[in-house]
């Protein structure tokens, strides 16, 4: 065939394609939520969902990753392959729409389990997109097909390329550095943890998982799944089982695979993770709400049956004390809603998951009765310690009306009463404290004082919070209650900045603070309002110029400009900058950097937080060598 002809055939038939990748560049967000950090992995996750895909249809059983040292990323899988020959109605090939038509992954595949919603599934077109260059390779009868890209538009036609024997598709991209303009480097920690969950989710595949780079590869594979999921859970967040192995099953109801991992340790917490198709929904939904009611339902008939509770009838709560959990969902269509489309909606799954809970959980009682016996009387010891501590809420609020009604003699308060406007800054330091006072805008920014008390929020009992001033203070100068009775709509600021210094000490109360809001303030963090405010690292001066740098980088930069004899000093605290310097660097909203924390940096916290105050000393010290930036550099 002519070359020629070809090729203008070929770009008749793309126009279409074009405008729809055109819009992914216009306004990346709307597809991968967007351009920073997290976008830019959104896009590995993305082509990797595909070859999971591939494997929870049960074509495919390897994914490997490998971040090359170019920068680009190579995926391959052993799936069936992308399509491939040409499609009539649309006058293209099938890999070519695959790669370039925004609509195409539903025309082709017809897996029930997709990855879809959400910010996933949006298809390997918009990663395409999104990319400097990318080629597709898909192996499939027994030929070798190949195309390749650049900016999601194809250099020529489909080829084949060579004879092949397996079948299977590799993909390899380069972020789009004109795209995701603040960093185009992945994080090996970011994306291990995702692999590691996978693979968890997904028994049946094997993650290869490989960094060029650093000369470092992993390997995921849990033949165990969420059971495995659990128990990893537990040993990495430093928390005792009272039982082992987890309780876990796997049924199936009305074409919804429901797959369910339990195991109870001895503190206080409940830590449910509720997937569906793999997509973590951490604002829960149906399928949370259906396991719920058959916990509790499944507990209290048991301890009925057998004596165990005599009388007394356990709420949800109680039941759920010291519980960790995995219920991971596998169903057609899944419907998500919520602010960040992490809910799920479809009212199928409450009803799937509580008749397979309810089935299954009541035979696993009746063939493990200790088992059984330990979880009613944990049940029972929670109930009691909650009338205790009811009683005693009620005697404090008969002697303390004025103390909870009034706000905190420390809180500088701001003048604006629209909590849209507000903003808290929470400071470590008295001394720091009294910077940010005179330095704020008062006009909308409050300050709240705290001293760098380390408060034992694991050991202490929910209800011995409010014993505690420094959280009492928090709690009244935020508004919307504690606990169970958090209401975020009567919160008196939308933005909650927490701000300590760039130490040890100071991520310490940052990781306390976090862990109180995830446990007791959830929707605080879930709805966005939590910041960590990021003071500059140096100044860097020459005469009269100055410039504050927030990393090394900037601070090689600001040597450079200013050149020779340039100062650079190190902050090591807030307390180094007076009022007028922690107002430009820190608190100005048209000059200061924060960064917004994400449920998963709270989640993070919370775990580092138990092994923190955990009883077990080796766990703890390995976790704070290995962990301990994290939460400094709330990064992604
Ligand atoms: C559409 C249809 C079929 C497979 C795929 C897409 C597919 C896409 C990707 C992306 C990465 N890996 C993939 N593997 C498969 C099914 C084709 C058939 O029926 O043979």
């Amino acid at each position: 065939m002519d070359g020629k002809e070809d090729q203008k055939l070929y770009d008749a038939d793309s126009i279409e394609a074009l405008k729809g990748l055109e819009a992914v560049r216009k306004r990346p967000g709307m597809y991968i939520g967007s351009t920073d950090s997290r976008g830019l992995h959104h896009l590995v996750y993305e082509v990797v969902d595909n070859g999971i895909d591939e494997a929870m249809a049960g074509f495919a059983t390897n994914v490997s990753v490998t971040l090359n040292e170019d920068g680009s990323v190579t995926v391959v899988d052993d799936g069936r392959g992308i399509p491939t020959g040409m499609n009539h109605k649309e006058g293209k090939d099938a890999l070519e729409m695959c790669l370039t038509d925004l609509h195409a992954g539903g025309k082709f595949n017809q897996n029930s389990y997709k990855v879809s919603g959400g910010l996933h599934g949006v298809g390997v077109s918009v990663v395409n997109g999104l990319s400097k260059w990318l080629v597709a390779f898909s192996e499939r009868e027994g030929k070798k097909f190949r195309q390749s890209y650049k900016i999601g538009i194809p250099d020529g036609p489909v080829e084949a390329v060579g004879q092949s024997g397996r079948t299977g598709t590799t993909i390899t991209f380069m972020p789009d550095d004109e795209i995701f303009t603040e960093t185009t480097a992945f994080d090996y920690e970011i994306l291990e943890n995702r692999f590691r969950n996978q693979a968890f989710l997904n028994r049946e595949v094997t993650i290869h998982f490989e960094d060029k780079r650093i000369g470092k590869s992993e390997t995921f594979h849990y033949d165990g799944g969420v059971s495995e999921f659990v128990k990893y859970l537990n040993t990495a967040s430093a928390k005792k089982a009272i039982h082992d192995p987890p309780i876990a099953f796997v049924g199936e109801k009305n074409g919804i695979i429901v797959d369910v991992a339990m195991q109870y340790t001895d503190g206080y917490n409940e830590e449910i993770d509720t997937f569906v198709n793999t997509i973590f929904t951490p604002e829960g939904g149906t399928h949370l709400t259906g396991f719920r009611a058959a916990l509790t339902k499944t507990v209290n008939d048991y301890g009925k049956e057998n004596g165990l509770l005599k009388e007394l009838t356990l709420e949800g709560s109680d039941v759920r004390e010291g519980l960790t959990a995995i219920v991971s969902l596998k169903m057609p269509d899944p419907q998500f809603e919520g602010q960040t489309k992490s809910k799920l909606g479809s009212s199928a799954a409450q009803g799937a998951v509580s008749s397979v809970m309810n089935e299954k959980l009541a035979e696993y009682f009746l063939e493990n009765p200790a088992v059984a016996a330990v979880i009613v009387k944990k049940g029972i010891l929670a109930l009691e310690s909650r009338e205790a501590a009811r009683k005693a809420r009620e005697i404090t609020r008969r002697k303390n009306v004025l103390e909870f009604t009034s706000l905190p003699g420390k809180l500088a308060d701001c003048s604006e009463r629209d909590p849209s406007k507000c903003e808290l800054y929470i400071v470590e330091g008295e001394s720091a404290g009294g910077s940010a006072k005179q330095g704020r805008n008062r006009a909308f920014q409050a300050i709240l004082p705290l001293r760098g008390k380390i408060l034992n929020v694991e050991k202490a009992r929910p209800d011995k919070l409010l014993d505690h001033e420094e959280i009492r203070n928090l709690m009244i100068a935020v508004g919307g209650g504690i606990g169970k009775e958090f209401d975020v709509s009567k919160i008196r600021y939308h933005s909650i900045v927490i701000m300590t210094d760039a130490d040890v000490d100071g991520a310490h109360i940052g990781t306390l603070l976090l862990t109180l809001f995830y446990r007791q303030m959830r929707p605080l963090v879930e709805n966005g309002h939590v910041y960590m405010a990021m003071p500059p690292l140096y100044r860097v001066a020459k005469g009269k110029k100055e410039v504050y740098a927030y990393n090394e980088e900037e601070m090689a930069k600001a040597v450079e400009d200013l050149g020779q004899g340039a100062n650079v000093s190190r902050y090591k605290g807030l307390g180094e900058m007076n009022p007028q310097q922690l107002w430009e660097t820190t608190m100005d909203p048209d000059k200061r950097i924060m960064k917004r924390v994400q449920i998963e940096d709270a989640m993070l916290a919370d775990r580092l937080f138990s092994i923190l105050m955990g009883d077990d000393v080796e766990p703890r010290r390995e976790f704070i060598i290995e962990h301990a930036h994290e939460v400094i550099n709330l990064d992604v």
